[in-house]
């Protein structure tokens, strides 16, 4: 028997190795309590949290307005299922579409399930009110793309790892480079089948990639010219994470299917939501399309206090402030050093490109030194390290961060 008495970091990542899945490769930090900015592991060590569940706290960790609204409607009503009315749901609705400006909204729960049930109403809207041939509809997506984990999802991803062995695929999905506006009207004028075009307002996954100035636009008027349903999922980028309510809102497009998830409960519940004006969402009826938990009591009442303290503290205005605080002083460190060679994002969802191939170990082994001096986050792609903290980050605490960042860079010796 070993001396040496293990952490309890050490345990509770034994524990999840023995009886958990492995579909997972965890920075190994083992946290059990959060607030607003920060997280503590299990030895009480305190750490910026800088990707908030991916975007998900938004609103910060255990934000007490919407834990208290959660413990007060779990101690009233959880669930009653859709096969009867509750007294939040319908408030909760009109909540909903008066803040993002729609006329109806479906919920569901997961991320994956809203972009499912988005691609579930184009398709139906295109048959039942363009006309278009039974099982003939397509949808536009783009290279790159990340919207999930369902089979039909992985369909349409060029992931090799979310992919491979899982097959068969769902058809019907046409995959066109991101940011290329020829490549979208090629595909729109030449195919009558076109139900809709999938879009990330900016890819979150594929590395922080924000398209050119006007794409969302120009793809949107385009998608209007031939009749074709503009989708905007902003499960990862919406909720003032871009600095703006949506980040559709930059280009003041307005999507025919909007698709939240995420900080939409301020990443205290699952909660996802499907948005479109009344002729879209009029084609489902009832029996067609539906969740056991979707729009239960506790995710209505979580999801009004997260979007209350996503208005009431201005959380838009303080990640477009902080985001560009932050870019321009990673900025200045790239000259300084060899390791960083970019930075690029919108608000505050960021990431820094690092002077490494995909395949090379050095962003996890910087994520390490990171997570060593207080700081967490992950490599994406290898080699470039998104930064999405909460939210309700004030100018010092980023200002310590970005020292916390070139301090780490600038120990790092690979
Ligand atoms: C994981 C990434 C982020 C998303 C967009 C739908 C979904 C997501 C644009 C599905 C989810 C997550 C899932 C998470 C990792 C993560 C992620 F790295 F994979 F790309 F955020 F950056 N549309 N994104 O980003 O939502 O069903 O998960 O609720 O562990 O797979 P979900």
């Amino acid at each position: 028997m070993s001396v040496v008495e293990k952490t309890l970091s050490q345990k509770a990542i034994d524990l999840e190795n023995e009886y958990g899945a492995h579909n997972y490769h965890p920075l190994p930090v083992v946290l059990e309590r959060g607030e607003g900015v920060f997280v503590w592991d299990v030895e009480g060590k305190r750490y910026y949290d800088f990707l908030s569940a991916y975007s998900a706290v938004n609103q910060g960790h255990c934000h007490p307005k919407i834990i208290n609204a959660l413990t007060e409607q779990a101690q009233k009503l959880t669930l009653t299922s859709r096969a009867f009315h509750n007294d939040i749901l319908g408030k909760y609705e009109k909540y909903v579409c008066d803040f993002f400006g729609f006329d109806k909204v479906l919920p569901m729960n997961s991320g994956a399930e809203a972009v499912e049930t988005a691609i579930k109403l184009c398709r139906k809207y295109a048959y039942e009110k363009k006309g278009i041939e039974e099982n003939k509809a397509e949808i536009i997506v783009c290279e790159n793309n990340f919207h999930g984990r369902t089979t039909t999802i992985i369909s349409f991803s060029n992931d090799e790892d979310a992919r491979k062995n899982f097959g068969p695929f769902t058809d019907g999905f046409i995959k066109i480079e991101y940011d290329n506006l020829e490549a979208l009207e090629e595909v729109l004028k030449s195919n009558n089948n076109v139900a809709g075009f999938l879009v990330e307002p900016i890819q979150g996954e594929a590395g922080v990639y924000v398209p050119s100035e006007g794409y969302l636009t120009k793809a949107k008027d385009l998608c209007a010219k031939y009749d074709v349903l503009f989708i905007a999922d902003e499960v990862q980028t919406g909720i003032a994470r871009t600095g703006k309510i949506l980040a559709v809102d930059h280009e003041n497009v307005k999507p025919d299917i909007l698709i939240l998830g995420k900080a939409l409960s301020g990443g205290v519940y699952p909660v996802s939501a499907v948005f479109a004006r009344n002729e879209i969402m009029y084609v489902l009826k009832p029996g067609q399309h539906g969740s056991t938990f979707g729009g239960n009591p506790l995710a209505c009442a979580v999801a009004i206090a997260s979007l209350d303290v996503v208005q009431d503290e201005n959380l838009a205005e303080n990640a477009e402030r902080l985001g560009k605080l932050f870019r321009s002083e990673i900025e200045k460190l790239i000259p300084t050093t060899d390791l960083v060679t970019g930075v690029r994002g919108k608000g505050l969802l960021n990431a820094i490109l690092i002077n490494d191939t995909e395949e090379s170990e050095t962003a996890w082994n910087i994520c390490l030194k990171l997570r060593d001096n207080g700081l967490l986050a992950k490599p994406t792609h290898g080699n470039i390290i998104r930064f999405a903290p909460p939210l309700v980050m004030t100018e010092d605490q980023i200002m310590d961060c970005v020292s916390i960042i070139e301090k780490t860079i600038r120990e790092f010796v690979k």
